[in-house]
């Protein structure tokens, strides 16, 4: 009897073992809230905030969110909660603003764009992934963080918006710094966008980590931010995200055709004709043109 039952036991000694020892996922709060000071380059800085998200009831506010992280503010009116304040949402939406203006033609790349900033800047798990790393005490900010995103999200995210076109260059090279835009990588773009030095819309130093998995800090569970990434040829219907042209995502671009062989002008013969044996007037027509290329030929030097 007891050893009929022993592989289900042993499972659930396992269970128990896990609980018991306390390897539970950390809670998923705020690191940061609300803007309490100033950069040199005059982007407000977040005030440091370790606790839960707040709600979001200012109507306006929330209908700003919504029109760029939907995921964020997909609750009805009093159940949002976020880790960004209104302030914060006025300054976020200038920001996105300014970056539509490089990516928004091509709808999956925006998306994944929108998304990566939303959930680091509004997510109401914003802990379970950004962690400060330094602080300005004498404000009470944040100057310094670390982003942990998955390896998968920021792939699709870089793969969907290296091809997007501007003017008469990419768009991407205005993220890749000092980096030409031929070799540019995920890594140059998430340096720049993360450095003050470089980038003049960036507030403080963010450091991307790419994460294939979930990770501890301090016993607690934490995971990458994976927010579902759309890839820029094949767009997301269910969420109304559109692919994107060819202009701007090689993987649309049709394939080169082969092209078909028409003429070989030392037989001075259309082999194409050859296949209409079906139908009469094209046959009549082929052998019309027969008789004009014979004719054609034999007048030729
Ligand atoms: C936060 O995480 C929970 C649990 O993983 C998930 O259900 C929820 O959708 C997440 N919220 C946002 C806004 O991403
Ligand atoms: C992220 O999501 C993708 C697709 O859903 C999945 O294949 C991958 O394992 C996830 N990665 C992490 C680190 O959770
Ligand atoms: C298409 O043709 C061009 C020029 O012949 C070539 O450079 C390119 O590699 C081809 N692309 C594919 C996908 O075959
Ligand atoms: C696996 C891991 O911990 N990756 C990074 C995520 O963030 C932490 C905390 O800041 C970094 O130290 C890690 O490099």
């Amino acid at each position: 009897m007891l050893q009929k039952s022993s592989p289900k036991m042993k499972y659930l000694v396992v269970v128990i073992l896990l609980l018991t020892l306390g390897l539970s996922y950390a809670s998923a709060d705020c690191i940061m809230y609300d803007e309490c000071s100033r950069s040199p380059t005059d982007n407000p800085i977040n005030c440091r905030y370790n606790g839960p998200a707040k709600p979001l009831n200012n109507q306006k506010s929330l209908s700003l969110l919504r029109s760029f992280c939907p995921e964020i503010a997909s609750g009805s009116s009093g159940d949002v909660v976020t880790c960004c304040s209104e302030r914060q949402i006025e300054t976020l939406s200038i920001q996105m603003d300014r970056a539509g203006l490089l990516l928004r033609r091509c709808p999956a790349c925006w998306k994944n764009f929108r998304s990566m900033f939303c959930n680091m800047a509004c997510s109401p798990n914003q802990s379970l992934y950004l962690q400060a790393t330094s602080f300005d005490e004498s404000v009470n900010t944040v100057t310094s963080v670390n982003y942990n995103i998955s390896s998968n999200f920021a792939h699709t995210f870089f793969n969907s918006c290296k091809g997007v076109s501007h003017g008469n260059g990419k768009a991407i090279s205005a993220m890749c710094g000092s980096v030409s835009v031929e070799s540019c990588t995920v890594k140059d773009v998430f340096k720049f966008l993360g450095s003050p030095a470089e980038n003049p819309y960036a507030p403080f130093d963010i450091k991307f980590s790419l994460e294939d998995q979930c990770f501890t800090i301090d016993g607690k569970m934490h995971c990458p931010m994976n927010e579902s990434s759309v890839q820029c040829h094949l767009g997301d219907r269910e969420r109304g995200v559109a692919a994107c042209s060819c202009s701007d995502c090689q993987a649309v671009c049709p394939k080169n055709q082969t092209l078909q062989t028409i003429r070989n002008p030392g037989r001075c013969w259309n082999r194409r004709l050859v296949h209409c044996h079906g139908c009469h007037l094209r046959l009549i027509l082929s052998r019309l043109r027969r008789l004009e290329h014979l004719f054609l030929c034999s007048n030729a030097p």
